[in-house]
């Protein structure tokens, strides 16, 4: 595997190599990958990235395109295990095959989030992303940043199984949410006495 490529890219390679049950906790050891197809997809990524940030789950993100940077693409999703990570959030527009390639190149769980776009409204995204023949899962979100919010919840919620400490933060943060219901009262404004 050529080292400089991924070193291109910002992406680290001389940290231990799989074998590690617990990959350790800093921000130097993603465990949760953040790709996109496009630098235009940020925008609907950008719930996710925050929640992973508030939870305390170390994670990186990168434009990787199915399309138009293959190659990369096959690269980052076969080494995504021997670098730590545990999960990948994998967004695109269009034909969107960003997520479906990738979860071909590794075994780690894949989480998809369809990107709008002008023409189809991420109609197309997702039904091409749903679409995963048996045997190549990709858990598919919902349509846009409800669905990237969704994936890093999702994805705390695998990385909580091995690091007790993000499940604990992923309960509080649940908590939290709650009472932000409990405490703006029932009754919906403006439409109820
Ligand atoms: C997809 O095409 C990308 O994921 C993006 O959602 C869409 C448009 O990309 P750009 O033309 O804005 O780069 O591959």
């Amino acid at each position: 595997m050529p080292a400089g490529y991924h070193a291109a890219r910002g992406v680290r390679l001389d940290f231990p190599v799989s074998g590690a049950e617990h990959p350790r906790m800093d921000s130097n050891h993603p465990l949760v990958g953040v790709i996109m197809g496009s630098e235009s997809d940020g925008e609907t990524l950008a719930p996710a990235l925050e929640l992973l940030a508030e939870l305390g789950i170390p994670h990186e993100s990168r434009i990787v395109s199915a399309h138009r940077t293959p190659d990369w693409m096959f690269e980052y999703a076969s080494g995504a295990e021997a670098r730590g990570l545990l999960v990948i959030i994998a967004a695109a527009g269009g034909a969107a095959h960003l997520p479906g390639m990738t979860a071909a190149k590794t075994v780690l769980p894949v989480l998809g989030v369809p990107v709008a776009g002008a023409a189809l409204g991420g109609v197309d995204a997702f039904l091409s992303i749903v679409q995963m023949p048996k045997g190549v899962p990709v858990g598919t979100l919902a349509i846009g940043k409800p669905g990237a919010a969704n994936a890093a919840l999702l994805a705390a919620r695998i990385v909580g199984n091995t690091h007790p400490e993000v499940r604990e933060r992923l309960k509080a943060w649940t908590a939290a949410r709650a009472d932000e219901v409990l405490r703006s009262g029932s009754a919906p404004k403006g439409i109820a006495p």
